[in-house]
This record gives C-alpha cells, structure tokens and sequence, in this order.
C-alpha cells in the first residue's frame, strides 16, 4: 500500500498527488492538520514537511524526490525523460519552480488567508481528522502566530513574494508562448510541477480543494488581473490531470 501524507491544500502536495494520479498507481491519503503534523511526520522523516510518501519500508520526503522514487519504481507512465540532455533540462526547471513559484505563491497567499480564520480553517481541516475543527478553535490565533514567523510572513516579504512570482510567471510564460512544453515535446515533471505550484492561482477542479470564491483582496485581485498568463496551466490541467 502507498500512502501519501499530506495537507489537502499544500501546491507541492498537489504535484505528489498529479505525479500519482497520472502514473495511474493506486493509493490513500492521510490528511494532517496544520500544527499536530509536526509531531506526526517527525515520527517518519527528517524535517516536518509534507508531503511525504510510505510504501512498503521506504519513506520519501520532497515532492521531487518523490517524482524520483516514482519513476524508479513504477516504470509506466515515465514523467523523467530518459536521455541526459533533456533529463538535465527538466530537472533544472522544476527546480526552478520548486524555488522560485512554491514558497513565494504561498508567501503571498498565507499573507491574506491567515487573516481570515473563518475561511481558512475550513481548508486547513478539510477532509482530516475528525477533532481538526475543535483543534482550531482554540488554537488557530497560536498557529497563526507560529506560520508567520516560521515563514517569515509579513507587508514586505509578502510585496516582495508577490514580485518574484510574477517574474518566475513571466519567465515560464516567455518559454511557453512558443512551445507546448517546457522542455522537449512531451509533458514532464517539469510541466507538472509548474503547473501544481501554480495551481492556487487557478483553482483547477482536480486540485481536489473546494476553494472560497471569491478569495479576500488583495489575492482575489491578483488572481483576476493575473489569469491570462496562467492560460497554460488550466490547459495543462484539463488535458494531462
Ligand atoms: N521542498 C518540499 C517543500 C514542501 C513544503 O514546503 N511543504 C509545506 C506545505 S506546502 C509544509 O509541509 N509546511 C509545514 C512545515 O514545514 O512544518 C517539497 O518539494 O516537498
């Protein structure tokens, strides 16, 4: 049995879950609750991050690292190129979204959601345990406290979390304007991975979250002034999740 510990609402879950999903392999997810996860994957790996991945004996943290022991294991369906050249290639864009996109889109999405409790706890204890709701209750004003300094949330990191998505969204975008893909002819993890990590801004159904509609501002703005450079990724949802 594989097993996928996760945060519904986590983009580099999003990526293990699509890398999952398009290899076509079977397994179930447990969703932690923000907080009480700390305790919960520290008990399996080495730092307090998900997703993390159980199969058999073998516990894997990082999502690319994931993508790794995926294909390794699971031949079909290969999401890594097989010759040096292009290999090289996507995996230097995934890590150039793994960098640039998921930290920063997440930087600029917790600066407003944490704000907003009431819609956030929601998303945060969707699908989890089933005490996630009285958890928060009491302590989502600690947890708050907690993400904004363990991620060095504030106007500034957030204006500039803000800047540096844009300019990673430009980047990806130069490339795509005249290709289908980010590298080669055919869709890999490096396409996947832009498109996971970008995905909050979009929403695709297949993410799997019910997300609020509309968003609070200043991210719903964002979002609507944003979308017509993120045509690719909606795209790459419909026809490869
Ligand atoms: N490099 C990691 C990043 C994973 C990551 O940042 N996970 C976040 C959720 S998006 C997390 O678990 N944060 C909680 C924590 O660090 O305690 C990957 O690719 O999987």
């Amino acid at each position: 049995m594989i097993t996928l510990y996760q945060f519904p609402i986590s983009h580099f879950c999003e990526k293990a879950r699509w890398a999952l999903d398009y290899k076509k392999i079977t397994y179930e997810t447990k969703n932690l609750l923000p907080g009480p996860h700390v305790k919960q994957v520290m008990s399996m790996a080495k730092r307090p991050e998900v997703p993390v991945l159980k199969h058999e004996k073998n516990i894997i943290q990082n999502s690319n690292e994931i993508i790794d022991y995926l294909d390794k294991t699971f031949a079909d369906n290969a999401l890594t190129p097989e010759d040096e050249e292009s290999r090289i290639k996507v995996l230097e864009w995934e890590a150039f979204v793994d960098k640039e996109v998921g930290p920063n889109l997440r930087t600029y999405f917790y600066h407003t959601l944490l704000e907003h409790p009431k819609l956030l706890i929601p998303i945060f204890t969707y699908k989890g345990p089933w005490y996630g709701k009285i958890f928060m209750k009491f302590f989502f004003p600690a947890l708050r406290v907690k993400m904004l300094k363990f991620m060095r949330i504030n106007n500034e990191t957030a204006a500039q979390a803000k800047q540096d998505l844009r300019c990673a969204i430009d980047k990806l975008n130069h490339r795509l304007s005249e290709h289908e893909f980010l590298v080669g002819e055919h869709f890999t993890r490096a396409d996947l991975a832009a498109a996971s990590l970008l995905a909050p801004l979009v929403q695709p159904e297949k993410y799997g979250l019910p997300w609020p509609s509309p968003l609070p501002l200043p991210l719903q703005q964002t979002i609507d002034e944003w979308q017509d450079d993120l045509v690719w990724v909606r795209q790459l949802y419909d026809k490869y999740r």
